[in-house]
């Protein structure tokens, strides 16, 4: 996360992996499945989040504190 965006927004990842988001930006960030699948909670500056995902799809998030932040997720 920097600049207020997710970067990469697009990621793709195996089943099993384990994904870590850096906020490399001067306040918090989350990641927040549309449909609930994962949440890391919010992340400070200078923070670390993970999530491990085990269920195969294509997942659409976003940051709920700055609703512009959007990223997808593809789990293969
Ligand atoms: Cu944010």
């Amino acid at each position: 996360m920097v600049g207020v965006r997710f970067l990469p927004m697009l990621l793709e990842v195996k089943a099993g992996d384990t994904i870590v988001w850096e906020n490399r930006d001067p306040f918090p960030h989350n990641v927040t499945a549309d449909n609930g699948q994962f949440r890391s909670g919010d992340i400070a500056p200078e923070q670390t989040g993970k999530i491990t995902v085990d269920k195969r799809g294509r997942f659409l998030y976003v940051c709920t504190l700055h609703p512009g932040m959007k990223g997808v997720l593809t789990v293969n």
